[in-house]
């Protein structure tokens, strides 16, 4: 018996058993909710072009980039503020695999693809699932990505020499050439309200450009070749900022002698998640900009860039759920507990099945947003899709986000206590997805900027919406699926006639009541996408998905809430 049990846990053994971690399924050719949605959607010549390219990408996502994406959580960046001889160098030090991310975005296309124009309508849905397949194992590079898309949309769309010259460096496939793009918008005294908050001051020079003065409190992947921000115009004439008169200008990070422009990398910071991205601390202290909007039209102008910044952090939000959920599915066939292996428990396959449920909800809408951009930007969008593109884009934004935390968490405790251990690469998902529904706009701002979409149509991009929504309901009622998917209609319609019921004889309480307003939308319009789906694809599978997302309370609307004192409530015995 001794010798037995020596065979087991004498000197370095530690017992017989090692468990198997999770392996790493194709990211897209094993997603069958996503390719059969990509199958209902791409015409046939399309699908022929790029399916074999995604179920490459989706392979070399977990072998070739995972490492690289690990490598970056592992060796995060740092500043070397200044050399041995106590010159300031502010020198941002990023990992080997940090700057092969970048080569290999330039060379997968996942900017360039999106204005190539070789798929018309389609290349921005092509480009938003190879940046899905990429998300969630890329070490974040996908945060500086999202910006330079932003910035290059931003320069297509605008006239300003400097904006073509850069445009051609964000949207190249050569690595040599590519370029990233930062976004500064937020101060130290605000991210939401940015006008109101601005202090950096553009000062006027003889040659036409601007030196920049100011400090922006948040910078992201720091190490960007240029950068958007916002800025109040002065000379030496009208030293004052005028109020809410912010413009838009483009510098170039660094000079051609390769030093900083006037920039200085007071810190990075220190933050819960996303510490793969370098994000700093910057004074401008007489950055040479040139300015690239009319004076005043700051924030309508790089509101471009946030429509696809936000399109980004879903397409990230949906990635992260159904990375955590591949994972899941793979562990619970290898980890056993009261003699059978978890997938056969049916409370796991219960919860599991609930996570796969919201994260297919997230995914159809998303990749129906992305849809309709590629429409817009194809000149082929009608009025109603631009409009619905418009009012939908915030609510998405922060819909899969929120969702992206409950399902990172869920998908967490699916592994247990490894779920909580950092050497598994597991517990960085959760403190990664809690910035989704912060960055980009926090939820309230988005709730506050579908509203601002509604009120600048005068209501018509809400009328064309639920019109949208119920030609979709027609149009599975008459197909052959319909008896199975009456109910669920029949459901969702119901949410719709309660929500408008209430918007009408409630207009006071649209300001109050916007953020359960934009979750009651984000309910209802998914679930007649999913109802959509699952009339074309007629399984049973994609029948029981849409059956339960309309099962779950569509509305979530509390009128009493927004009567309320809640001052009052959240104040009680408030003394600081
Ligand atoms: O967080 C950031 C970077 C993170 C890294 C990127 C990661 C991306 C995901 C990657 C995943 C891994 S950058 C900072 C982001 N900051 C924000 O998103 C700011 C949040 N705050 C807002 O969005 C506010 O709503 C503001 C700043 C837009 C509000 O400003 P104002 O000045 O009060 O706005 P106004 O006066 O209502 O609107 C000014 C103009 C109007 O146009 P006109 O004058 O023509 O009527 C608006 O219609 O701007 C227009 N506008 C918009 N247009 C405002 N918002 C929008 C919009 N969303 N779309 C189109
Ligand atoms: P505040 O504006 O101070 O908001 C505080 C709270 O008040 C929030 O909950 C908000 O929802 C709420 N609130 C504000 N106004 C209202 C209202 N009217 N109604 C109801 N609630 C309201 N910014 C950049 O410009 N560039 C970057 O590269 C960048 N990178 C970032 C990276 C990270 C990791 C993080 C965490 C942030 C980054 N940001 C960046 C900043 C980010 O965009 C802001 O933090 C965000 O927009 C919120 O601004 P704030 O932090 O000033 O919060």
């Amino acid at each position: 018996l001794k010798q037995r049990l020596r065979i087991q846990f004498s000197r370095a053994k530690l017992g017989l058993f090692t468990q198997t971690p999770p392996h790493q399924e194709n990211i897209f050719a094993n997603n069958a909710f996503l390719t059969s949605y990509l199958t209902q959607i791409f015409p046939k010549e399309v699908h022929n072009a790029v399916w074999a390219d995604l179920i490459r990408f989706g392979h070399r996502a977990v072998t070739d980039i995972y490492p690289l994406g690990r490598e970056c959580e592992l060796s995060q960046p740092y500043v070397r503020a200044f050399d041995a001889w106590g010159n300031r160098t502010d020198d941002l030090v990023t990992c080997q695999a940090w700057k092969d991310l970048k080569k290999i975005s330039a060379e997968e296309g996942l900017i360039a693809s999106a204005y190539e124009g070789k798929y018309g309508e389609y290349d921005r849905l092509y480009q938003m699932v190879k940046l899905y397949i990429f998300s969630p194992v890329s070490g974040l590079y996908s945060c500086p990505l999202a910006m330079t898309d932003g910035a290059a949309k931003t320069a297509k769309m605008i006239t300003s020499d400097h904006l073509q010259e850069a445009y051609q460096h964000l949207t190249s496939r050569d690595p040599q050439k590519f370029w990233t793009s930062g976004q500064w918008m937020t101060e130290k005294r605000g991210g939401s309200d940015v006008s109101g908050s601005t202090e950096t001051v553009a000062l006027e020079q003889p040659d036409g450009t601007y030196q920049l003065f100011g400090y922006k409190w948040f910078s992201s992947a720091t190490d960007a070749d240029m950068a958007l921000t916002l800025a109040n115009i002065i000379s030496e004439d009208q030293p004052e900022p005028k109020p809410r008169g912010l413009t838009m200008f483009y510098l170039e990070t660094r000079r051609e002698d390769g030093k900083l422009n006037g920039i200085e990398i007071v810190k990075l910071k220190n933050k819960l998640g996303t510490r793969q991205v370098p994000t700093a601390e910057l004074l401008l202290d007489g950055s040479v900009a040139h300015q690239v909007s009319a004076e005043g039209r700051g924030i309508a102008s790089i509101a471009n860039m946030l429509t696809i910044t936000r399109m980004h952090n879903s397409i990230s939000s949906c990635a992260l759920m159904r990375r955590i959920l591949q994972l899941a599915r793979d562990y619970s066939q290898r980890r056993s507990a009261f003699g059978q292996v978890v997938e056969s428990h049916t409370l796991h396959q219960l919860t599991a099945s609930r996570m796969e449920v919201a994260t297919r909800g997230c995914e159809i809408l998303t990749f129906h947003m992305a849809r309709l951009l590629g429409r817009e930007e194809a000149g082929v969008a009608t009025h109603e899709e631009s409009l619905v593109l418009r009012i939908i884009t915030p609510i998405m934004k922060f819909f899969t986000a929120k969702m992206a935390m409950t399902i990172t968490s869920e998908g967490l405790e699916c592994f247990g206590g490894q779920g909580y251990i950092e050497d598994t690469g597991l517990p960085a998902h959760l403190r990664d997805a809690q910035v989704l529904p912060i960055w980009e706009g926090t939820t309230n701002i988005m709730s506050l900027d579908f509203l601002r979409a509604v009120t600048k149509s005068k209501g018509e991009a809400l009328t064309v919406l639920f019109g949208d929504v119920k030609a979709r309901l027609q149009h599975v009622m008459s197909s052959t699926a319909s008896e199975s998917l009456g109910d669920s209609c029949q459901k969702v319609n119901l949410a719709m006639d309660e929500l408008i019921s209430f918007m009408q004889k409630h207009p006071h309480l649209i300001f109050p009541g916007a953020r359960d307003i934009a979750t009651t939308i984000a309910h209802i319009y998914i679930g007649s996408l999913l109802l959509e789906h699952a009339a074309w694809e007629k399984t049973s599978i994609s029948k029981e998905v849409a059956s339960r997302w309309c099962q779950q309370p569509l509305t979530c609307l509390t009128p009493e809430q927004y009567h309320a004192d809640n001052k009052a409530l959240i104040m009680e015995g408030y003394n600081a």
